[in-house]
């Protein structure tokens, strides 16, 4: 059965993404953005307040990385809050009844479900071309920013091959579609990862600062400390380039040059004690003080509108 402070599997997330969604008709919708490699449905939940005109959103996707199990579980984890605390804590009522939050629990269904029944430590996609052996390409070096340049493989056999084209894999075809198709009105673009405990932002294909890039460390370090506040979890906050390594193809990257400002990728606990295999009792506290820090980010932007 479901449960937000078990890792679970596939089958566990897709019920749970249909009876949430029947459940809270007022303040969730969803919508398929289109399937995986291998047929699965890419559902994005939409959360807020029902209006008859566009509102202002944020984006958040988990599981790009098949591996980093920690980052779904923070997806559902924040869509529980965010109907839990709707009408009782004052933030989430005044974000969801002035913005929608877009969550695309799962990225990467097909290598997740990988990571279940064969390999635990699968990253990539589940693709398959005529003429290797080898499968899949990292979604999140497969994004149009700088592509394949920097941080990246042309090896289909790599762990960071960059696909065969910018958004040759479909589920980040999908994902560009949708933020492209909705760039109006995408306010912020959150992209959760593990592990280093580090909030990054552009750029990682290059080393140039982003024109906005004072402002970005600065929202990131205050929601770094707003992350600390509740067990003292230290953050970096920084470039991606400078702060874990150059990469290109990041959809970090990718939604910034679309014009989407606040864009950040989180990479959640822990050091690498435990790293990608981050034991269950982590769920919790690492989800608890995540929000804070997503709270912190989305009342600038709402502030900021
Ligand atoms: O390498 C990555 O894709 C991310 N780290 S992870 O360990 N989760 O694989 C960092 C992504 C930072 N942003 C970009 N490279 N654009
Ligand atoms: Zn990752
Ligand atoms: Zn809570």
């Amino acid at each position: 059965a479901h449960s937000y402070t078990k890792y679970n599997t596939w089958a566990q997330i897709q019920s749970w993404i249909a009876s949430i969604s029947t459940s809270n008709k007022d303040l969730i919708s969803k919508e398929v953005i289109g399937n995986t490699y291998e047929g699965r449905p890419m559902t994005l939940l939409k959360l807020g307040r029902k209006s008859s005109f566009a509102k202002p959103a944020i984006f958040m996707d988990c599981g790009i990385h098949a591996r980093e199990w920690i980052s779904p579980a923070f997806c559902q984890w924040f869509v529980k809050e965010a109907l839990s605390t709707f009408g009782s804590n004052a933030q989430m009522t005044s974000l969801l009844n002035q913005m929608d939050v877009y969550v695309l629990p799962v990225f990467n269904i097909d290598g997740y479900e990988y990571t279940h029944t064969n390999n635990r430590m699968w990253r990539k996609t589940r693709s398959r071309k005529s003429g290797t052996s080898c499968v899949g390409a990292d979604p999140n070096r497969n994004f149009d920013a700088g592509w394949c340049t920097l941080g990246a493989s042309s090896n289909p056999c790599s762990d960071t091959f960059c696909g065969y084209s910018p958004e040759s894999e479909i589920e980040v075809k999908n994902v560009a579609n949708f933020i492209r198709r909705n760039k109006a009105v995408i306010k912020a673009y959150l992209t959760v990862h593990s592990y280093s405990q580090l909030l990054l932002f552009p750029y990682s294909y290059s080393y140039n600062l982003a024109a906005h890039h004072s402002e970005l460390l600065k929202v990131a370090e205050g929601a770094s400390a707003a992350l600390r506040s509740l067990y003292g979890t230290r953050y970096t906050s920084g470039p991606g380039a400078t702060t874990i390594y150059p990469a290109a193809g990041g959809s970090d990257d990718w939604a910034y040059d679309l014009g989407v400002k606040y864009s950040y990728t989180f990479e959640l606990r822990d050091t690498g004690r435990y790293g990608f295999l981050l034991p269950e009792s982590q769920i919790k506290p690492t989800c608890e003080e995540t929000m804070l820090a997503v709270k912190y980010i989305a009342a600038y932007v709402q502030k900021n509108l």
